[in-house]
């Protein structure tokens, strides 16, 4: 199903975020997680949202005008440790800003890699957001790549941290858990 997306605009800072307007949904994880394939995959549009196997290239935020109801936001990724450390410590304030000040937003999306669960940076996003009392979900993600033993073992290490909150398991190539997703969206027009 192909939903109708547009590109928006690309901010470094927050004084170049467009005025709020439409509901926001916002995908947040490290680098090379998967947010623009998820994103791609929402839409179903393949080149949407810039997806490249060299990690850490999207530095910016990046607006998405979706099906004329809502803008999704694609935050840098964190926790990329090969990036030049002043570049790594120049994305948090745009996250932050984003995070803090975002009248709009409605829900966050965070991404994790079902290889590896809960990472620090990805905890402390969490807490973060937690402690702002920003509605989110988990979503994890690369679930192709795991077996069903590996599986079970990821959903344990997830829940260890989050015992009861949503919990959605993504693969981009098998289109797993794109209906749940847009259902926790849509979700979030009804409160
Ligand atoms: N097998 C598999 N690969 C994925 C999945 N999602 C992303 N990838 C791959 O992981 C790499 C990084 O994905 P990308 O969407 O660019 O991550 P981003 O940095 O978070 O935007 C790319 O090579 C993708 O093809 C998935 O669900 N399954
Ligand atoms: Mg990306």
């Amino acid at each position: 199903m192909v939903t109708p997306a547009e590109f928006l605009l690309s901010a470094t800072r927050a004084d170049q975020f467009p005025s709020p307007g439409l509901p926001e949904i916002a995908f947040l994880g490290r680098s090379n997680v998967g947010k623009s394939t998820l994103l791609n995959t929402l839409t179903g549009q393949r080149h949407l949202a810039y997806s490249s196997s060299t990690p850490g290239r999207t530095q910016s935020v990046n607006f998405f005008r979706v099906d004329e109801r809502f803008v999704f936001v694609d935050l840098p990724g964190y926790g990329y440790a090969k990036a030049p450390k002043p570049l790594v410590d120049s994305w948090k304030p745009v996250i932050d800003a984003y995070l803090r000040e975002r009248t709009v937003l409605a829900l966050s999306v965070l991404l994790v890699d079902a290889r590896r669960a809960w990472m620090e940076s990805d905890l402390q996003l969490k807490e973060w957001l937690e402690h702002h009392g920003r509605p989110y979900l988990v979503v994890a993600t690369k679930v192709d790549k795991l077996n069903q033993k590996e599986k079970s073992a990821s959903q344990k290490a997830f829940r260890e941290y989050y015992p009861e909150g949503d919990l959605i398991w993504f693969s981009g190539p098998k289109g797993q858990g794109v209906k749940e997703i847009w259902q926790a969206i849509w979700k979030t027009q009804n409160r």
